[in-house]
C-alpha cells in the first residue's frame, strides 16, 4: 500500500492522486495536520510530523511498500508507469512522448504563475485561510487569523520584489489563452494522445485543480471554460477509463499544436531570466524552483537529441511552429550540465 501525503492547496498533490487512481495502485491519501503554524518550512517546528519524517521539503512524498518516501511527481510518473505497463502513461512512440512530457513539464514548471500570482495578491486573504484550515482542521477564527496572516506573509514573500509592476489584466489575459485552447482541445477529445491519458494531462489537471479551486481564476474558469472545469473534475478519477493509443500520426491534430504553442509562449519567455542568474553546475538535488526547472529543461533537451532521426522529423514541425525547436537544443556546452530526472 502506498501512503501519499498531499498539501490542501498543491497542484503536484492533486497529480499524483489521480496517477495513483488512473494505475489502480492501492493508496492511502492524507494532509498532514502536524500543526503548520505558516513560517518556515513544511513540517517545521514539529520533530515528529510526517513530513520531516520524509525529509524532502516539499509535497507530495509518499511512502513506498518498503517504508521508504519518495518525493517528485515526474519521475514518480515514469517509475509507477513501468510498475503497471498496461496502464502506462508513456506512449509508445519516443516523439510523441516527448510531446506528453514537454506539455507535463511546461505544466509543472510555469503553469503555476498564474495562479499562483493572483492567490498571493487579490485573493490573499481567502487563500491564506483556506490553506491554514487545511494544514490544521478545526480551528476557530481567532486561532486561524494569526496562521492565515503568517503564511499569506510567507507566501508573499515568494513572489518577489517586482511584483507591484505586473499587469494583472495583461496576466488574466495570458491565462485565459491558455483556457481556450485547451477548452478547443475538449471540444475534440478529453485526451491529448488517444483515449487514455499520458503524462502531459495529469500535469495540466493538477494545475488546473488549483484554477477551478481559486476565487478569482475560478470564476474565470466558471466563466469562460465549463469544459476545463468539466475536466478537471473528470481527470481526477480516472479509475474506470479503458483506453487505446493514438497512431502518431493522428496524434498530430491542430489543437495540440495550439496548446503547445500557446504554453511554449509563456514557458519559454521565463526562461533566459534564469538562465543567465543560475549557476547550471549545481542544479543537482532541487525539486522545485528555478534550479528545478532548468534541470528539466536540460533533460527534455537529452531527450530530443536522444530520439531517432525519424521520431524526431515526426515532431519537429509541430515544434518549430510554436517556436520551440530551437529552444529545445542544447547551447555549446550545456549538455554536460544535464542530468536525468529521478525520484529524490
Ligand atoms: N517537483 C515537485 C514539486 C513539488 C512542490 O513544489 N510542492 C510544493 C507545494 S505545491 C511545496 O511543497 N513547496 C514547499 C513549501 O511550500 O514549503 C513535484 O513535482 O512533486
Amino acid at each position: 500500500m502506498y501512503q501519499i501525503y498531499g498539501g490542501p492547496a498543491s497542484p503536484y498533490s492533486m497529480k499524483i492522486r489521480a496517477v495513483f487512481r488512473y494505475l489502480r495502485l492501492p493508496h492511502t491519501w492524507l494532509v498532514p495536520m502536524d500543526g503548520f503554524t505558516g513560517e518556515g518550512g513544511l513540517g517545521e517546528g514539529a520533530p515528529d510530523s510526517t513530513l520531516v519524517a520524509a525529509g524532502k521539503g516539499v509535497v507530495p512524498v509518499v511512502r513506498f511498500a518498503d517504508g521508504a518516501y519518495h518525493a517528485d511527481s515526474t519521475p514518480m510518473m515514469v517509475h509507477l508507469s513501468e510498475v503497471v505497463p498496461a496502464r502506462s502513461l508513456i506512449h509508445p512512440h519516443a516523439g510523441i512522448a516527448f510531446l506528453s512530457h514537454f506539455i507535463e513539464d511546461m505544466a509543472d514548471e510555469f503553469l503555476p504563475r498564474y495562479f499562483f500570482l493572483f492567490r498571493w495578491t487579490t485573493d490573499a486573504d481567502w487563500c491564506g485561510r483556506r490553506q491554514m484550515i487545511g494544514w490544521n482542521g478545526a480551528l476557530s477564527d481567532s486561532e486561524l487569523e494569526p496562521l492565515a496572516r503568517a503564511f499569506s506573509e510567507r507566501q508573499q514573500a515568494m513572489l518577489g520584489p517586482n511584483v507591484a509592476s505586473i499587469q494583472l489584466d495583461q496576466v488574466q489575459q495570458a491565462y485565459e489563452e491558455v483556457l481556450t485552447v485547451l477548452d478547443n482541445q475538449l471540444q475534440r477529445s478529453l485526451f491529448l494522445f488517444g483515449s487514455r491519458p499520458s503524462l502531459a494531462e495529469f500535469g495540466l489537471h493538477g494545475q488546473m485543480t488549483q484554477y477551478a479551486g481559486d476565487p478569482l481564476v475560478g470564476s474565470v474558469m466558471k466563466d469562460k471554460a465549463v469544459r476545463v472545469f468539466q475536466w478537471q473534475q473528470f481527470m481526477d478519477d480516472l479509475s474506470g477509463i479503458e483506453g487505446e493509443w493514438a497512431s502518431p500520426e493522428d496524434c498530430l491534430t491542430e489543437e495540440l499544436s495550439n496548446v503547445i504553442a500557446c504554453l511554449a509562449k509563456g514557458y519559454l519567455s521565463s526562461i533566459p531570466p534564469m538562465d543567465q542568474a543560475i549557476d547550471k553546475s549545481d542544479l543537482a538535488g532541487a525539486l522545485n524552483g528555478p534550479h528545478y526547472t532548468l534541470r528539466c529543461l536540460l533533460a527534455l533537451k537529452a531527450e530530443l537529441a536522444g530520439l531517432t532521426e525519424e521520431d524526431r522529423e515526426l515532431i519537429r514541425p509541430m515544434l518549430a511552429a510554436s517556436g520551440a525547436w530551437d529552444a529545445l537544443q542544447f547551447a555549446p556546452g550545456e549538455e554536460a550540465y544535464a542530468v536525468p530526472i529521478e525520484m529524490a
